[in-house]
C-alpha cells in the first residue's frame, strides 16, 4: 500500500498543505471549494490512505476508485458489452451508444457516506432501452454491471435496472463524463446511492440470480435504495 502506480504516494506535506487548502475552501465558500475538488481528483484517485478524506469540502464531488489509478479509454478502445441470459449479446461502441435516444435529466448525487451533489444534470441511454434491444430470456433475474478497471461490479434485479432514471450516462453537466467520474460511460441511478453506480462501465450482464457486488460483499445493502 501507499505507493502508486506512477510512483510517489501522496506525501504527508501535500496532505498537510490541502488540509490548509481545505480550511480555505470553507471561509471561501463554494466556488472555491468546487475548484479544490477537482484539483484533487487525480490525488483521491491516487490515495489509497484516505488522507484527501479529511480535507473538508463541503457539498462537492469526491472521485472514487476502489483500485486506485484506472487507464483511461476513449472513443477507440471503448466498448460495452451486453451479455449473459439475452437473445441478442451486443457490444457497443461509443458511437453507437451515441448515436441511440439519449434521456437527460437533473439529479442530487448522493453517497451512502454522506456526502452529496445537488442539482447534477446527466444525459445518457436509458439501460432499460439496452435490455430491451438484448432481449433478457425468461430466466433473466439480475443485473451486473461491471468495470473497466477489472474489480468493480454492482447488481440490481431486471426491475430495478429497467427504473425511468437509471442511465447509462454519456455526459455530466452538457460534457462527456470526464475519466475521473467514470468515463467515457458510468451508470447512474437516481433512487440509488452512489455505490450503486458503476464507473468506467465494460460490461452489463444479465444473470439468473441477483448476486452482491464490490461494496456488497463488504456489507453495504444489496437493495441500494436512498433513506432505506
Ligand atoms: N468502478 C468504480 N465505480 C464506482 C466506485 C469505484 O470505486 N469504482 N465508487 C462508487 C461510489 S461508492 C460512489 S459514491 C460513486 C462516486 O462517483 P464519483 O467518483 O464520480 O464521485 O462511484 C461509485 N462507482
Ligand atoms: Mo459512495
Amino acid at each position: 500500500m501507499g505507493a502508486d502506480p506512477d510512483g510517489a504516494p501522496v506525501g504527508r506535506r501535500v496532505v498537510l498543505g490541502l488540509l490548509g487548502l481545505g480550511a480555505l475552501g470553507v471561509v471561501a465558500g463554494s466556488k472555491v471549494q468546487q475548484g479544490l475538488s477537482e484539483l484533487l481528483a487525480p490525488i483521491q484517485l491516487r490515495d489509497p490512505t484516505g488522507f484527501t478524506s479529511l480535507v473538508p469540502l463541503g457539498n462537492t464531488w469526491r472521485y472514487y476508485s476502489v483500485t486506485g489509478a484506472v487507464a483511461p479509454r476513449d472513443a477507440t478502445s471503448y466498448a460495452l458489452k451486453v451479455s449473459g441470459l439475452v437473445e441478442r449479446p451486443t457490444t457497443y461502441a461509443l458511437a453507437d451508444l451515441e448515436a441511440l435516444p439519449q434521456l437527460s435529466f437533473t439529479d442530487t448525487f448522493q453517497c451512502v457516506t454522506g456526502w452529496h451533489v445537488p442539482d447534477v444534470p446527466w444525459t445518457g441511454v436509458r439501460l432499460s432501452d439496452l435490455l430491451d434491444r438484448a432481449a433478457p430470456t425468461d430466466a433473466a433475474v439480475g443485473v451486473r454491471m461491471r468495470s473497466f478497471d477489472g474489480v468493480y461490479s454492482v447488481n440490481m434485479t431486471l426491475d430495478q435496472a429497467r427504473a425511468d432514471d437509471v442511465v447509462v450516462a454519456l455526459a455530466m453537466y452538457g460534457k462527456p463524463v470526464t475519466h475521473d467520474h467514470g468515463g467515457p460511460v458510468r451508470i447512474y441511478s437516481g433512487s440509488m446511492y452512489g455505490y450503486k453506480s458503476t464507473k468506467w462501465l465494460s460490461e452489463i450482464e444479465v444473470t439468473a440470480t441477483n448476486d452482491p457486488g464490490y461494496w456488497e460483499d463488504r456489507g453495504y445493502p444489496l437493495d441500494g435504495f436512498i433513506g432505506e
